[in-house]
């Protein structure tokens, strides 16, 4: 089967083992797909990625409900936990330490399957990662990165009411003085390179793969 179509077979596929919860089943197309050829990565991004954007909009649509979320939620979870994770950290060699993000997700928002991906990858692409988990305040963030001695702020946020944290972030630290200690990316569903612009963040990262680029780029290598 041409490539085009296998990935479409496999989206369908993965489609229905969402709707059904389905944690076994889900973890096997997951190893399948590596099996395939695809990489953790283009399978996280290109399949898994849209396909949850797709379960939001039937859910705003009101075709499904919270339960439903939870049942998708659950599949990926096992699957990024089982199959992607380790191959993902199979695949990268010891590296040297580049810098150290410290990531969340803001104030307010559980969501943390993409958080974990750019942390993950931030990770094995030679980054010292302190992940903060969710529901982070912007002061916790601050206070975390002058702990670690943070070189990058990442913030994540999947709700529009968390996002105005991301910028709240920002006027604190130009109000302690540390603006120009800390570069901070955000991203997220919602969030846009504009947004980005808008409060002030020194970068936007519009998927994993795009965050470990931006990041290489914030402490000044190219990316
Ligand atoms: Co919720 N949810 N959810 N949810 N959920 C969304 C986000 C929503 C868009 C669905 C919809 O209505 N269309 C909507 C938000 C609307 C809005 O405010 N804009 C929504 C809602 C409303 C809710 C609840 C309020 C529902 C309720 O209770 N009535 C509730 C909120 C709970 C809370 O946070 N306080 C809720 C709960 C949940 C579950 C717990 C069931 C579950 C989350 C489980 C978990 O994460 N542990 C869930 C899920 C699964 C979703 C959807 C379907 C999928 C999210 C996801 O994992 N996407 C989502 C629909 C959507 O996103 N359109 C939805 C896949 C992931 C790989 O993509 O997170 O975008 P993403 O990450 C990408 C990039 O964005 C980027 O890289 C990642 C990897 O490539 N990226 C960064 C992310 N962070 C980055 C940071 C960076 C750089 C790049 O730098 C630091």
């Amino acid at each position: 089967m041409p490539d085009e179509k296998r990935e479409e077979a496999l989206r369908k596929e993965l489609d229905q083992v969402l709707a059904a919860g389905d944690t076994e089943k889900g973890t096997q197309i997951a190893r399948q797909a590596l099996e395939s050829g695809l990489t953790p990565t283009e399978f996280f991004v290109g399949i898994i990625q849209p396909l949850l954007y797709d379960v939001g909009k039937r859910f705003e649509r009101l075709e499904i409900f919270l339960p439903d979320l939870m049942k998708a939620a659950k599949v990926i979870q096992t699957m990024q936990r089982e199959v992607l994770e380790p191959a993902i950290l199979a695949e990268s060699g010891e590296g040297s330490e580049l810098g150290t993000v410290v990531i969340g997700t803001c104030q307010g928002d559980i969501h943390d399957i993409g958080k974990n991906m750019v942390a993950l990858m931030l990770q094995v692409n030679g980054f010292r990662v302190i992940d903060l988990g969710t529901d982070v305040s912007p002061q916790n963030f601050i206070d975390a990165a002058r702990k670690e001695e943070a070189d990058i702020i990442g913030m994540s946020s999947l709700l529009t009411p968390s996002m105005p944290y991301m910028g709240d972030l920002i006027k604190r630290l130009e109000g302690l003085g540390l603006r120009e200690q800390y570069k901070v990316i955000v991203g997220g569903a919602p969030v846009t390179e504009a947004y980005a612009e808008r409060i002030g963040a020194d970068a936007y990262g519009a998927d994993a793969v795009h965050a470990v680029q931006m990041c290489r780029q914030l402490i000044g290598l190219e990316g």
